[in-house]
């Protein structure tokens, strides 16, 4: 079986391990979120793809969910006594050595997705992990701070300000622009199946969905797409996804977000069995809507929700 998946970084990578464990001989296409991507130091950081390639290959920080497992902070140190920062980004040394080989190579005029492959023959994740775009497509977001409404670098907002101050805009820089990266548009048509894990729906599966082809290939693929939702009781699980929900007008529940995407694109929806009594508005939506236990708490629920992902597909296929 051939299964698509459209993920950010610490949902979507932690559904993944699920569901390499659910579906073992299945062939998985990940397609990676890059408008959190983020030029420090001279180096390209691309957040969620490292997530991704560092979950699957066991050198995660598992508390933190991001950055690698036993690192050390000493470069950043030294950058800080030359007041060099951004101090409020945490590059961890190991993690560093990804981004000098991922700007060397970009340098030598590898694009992104042959970069990522490179880092991935390390890691080996067991999925194919390819950026949605090699080109440059870098989330903003409109601000007003200080009485000022200026965009800021998604990381900035999320990191440096927690998204605690409103955010009137969010905006998928270059996305207009960007084409797929090379066997994104060929993995999409080739699908058996196309999953939505519980990424944030605005800032990851939201900018995957922003490059130009993407939305349509999905919608015109003709196979199963099903998603899981990242609302559990009317709340983001962790992170502030409710942030970035509330500036593109979408109310923080799990049946909103489902209408969100639309039937046009979602056959079917999973929702946590706290908000079972919402399955019927999402069905009324026009999308095939389960409650089943949505809690990433282990590996073992993690693979039950990917499997009960699978089934709600074969239901509408
Ligand atoms: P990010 O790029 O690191 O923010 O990660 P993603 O975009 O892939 O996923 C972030 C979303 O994952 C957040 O909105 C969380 O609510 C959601 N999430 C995290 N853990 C869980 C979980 O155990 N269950 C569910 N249903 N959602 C989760
Ligand atoms: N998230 C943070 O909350 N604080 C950090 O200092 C931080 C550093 C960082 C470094 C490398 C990396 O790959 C990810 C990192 N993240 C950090 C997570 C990253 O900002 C994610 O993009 C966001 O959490 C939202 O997806
Ligand atoms: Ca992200």
């Amino acid at each position: 079986m051939r299964i698509v998946v459209l993920a950010g970084g610490i949902g979507g990578a932690r559904f993944l391990r699920g569901l390499k464990q659910a579906a073992p001989d299945a062939d998985i296409t990940v397609i990676g979120n890059t408008g959190d991507d983020i030029h420090l130091f001279g180096l390209k950081v691309c957040p969620d793809l490292d997530t991704v390639m560092y979950t699957l290959g066991g050198g995660i920080n598992e508390e933190q969910g991001w950055g690698r497992a036993d690192e050390t902070f000493h470069l950043k140190e030294e950058l800080a006594a030359y007041g060099v920062g951004p101090e409020w980004f945490g590059l961890g040394d190991r993690d560093f050595a990804t981004h000098i080989v991922r700007t060397q190579m970009i340098g030598a005029g590898y694009p992104l997705s042959a970069v990522t492959e490179a880092l991935c023959d390390r890691w080996k994740p067991g999925v194919r992990l390819i950026p949605m775009t090699d080109d440059r497509v870098e989330t903003h977001v409109a601000v007003e701070e200080d009485g000022e409404r200026r965009a800021i670098h998604f990381q900035e907002y999320w990191v440096r300000l927690r998204a605690a101050v409103p955010a009137e805009a969010i905006v998928p820089v270059g996305a207009e622009q960007a084409k797929p990266a090379p066997g994104v548009l060929e993995a999409i048509a080739a699908a058996d199946v196309i999953l939505f894990p519980p990424s944030n729906p605005v800032v990851s599966v939201g900018t995957i969905l922003a490059v130009p082809g993407i939305r349509e290939a999905i919608a015109e693929a003709g196979v199963p797409v099903v998603g899981l939702s990242p609302i559990v009781g009317d709340a983001p699980v962790r992170g502030m996804a409710d942030k970035v929900l509330a500036a593109v007008g979408v109310e923080s529940t799990a049946a909103a977000v489902a209408e969100h995407y639309g039937s046009g694109l979602l056959d079917g929806w999973l929702v946590d069995t706290v908000d079972a009594a919402t399955v019927e508005r999402v069905e009324a939506a026009g999308i095939r809507c389960r409650a089943v236990p949505l809690m990433m708490t282990d590996l073992e629920a993690t693979a039950a929700m990917a499997r009960e992902a699978l089934a709600l597909a074969e239901e509408v296929r």
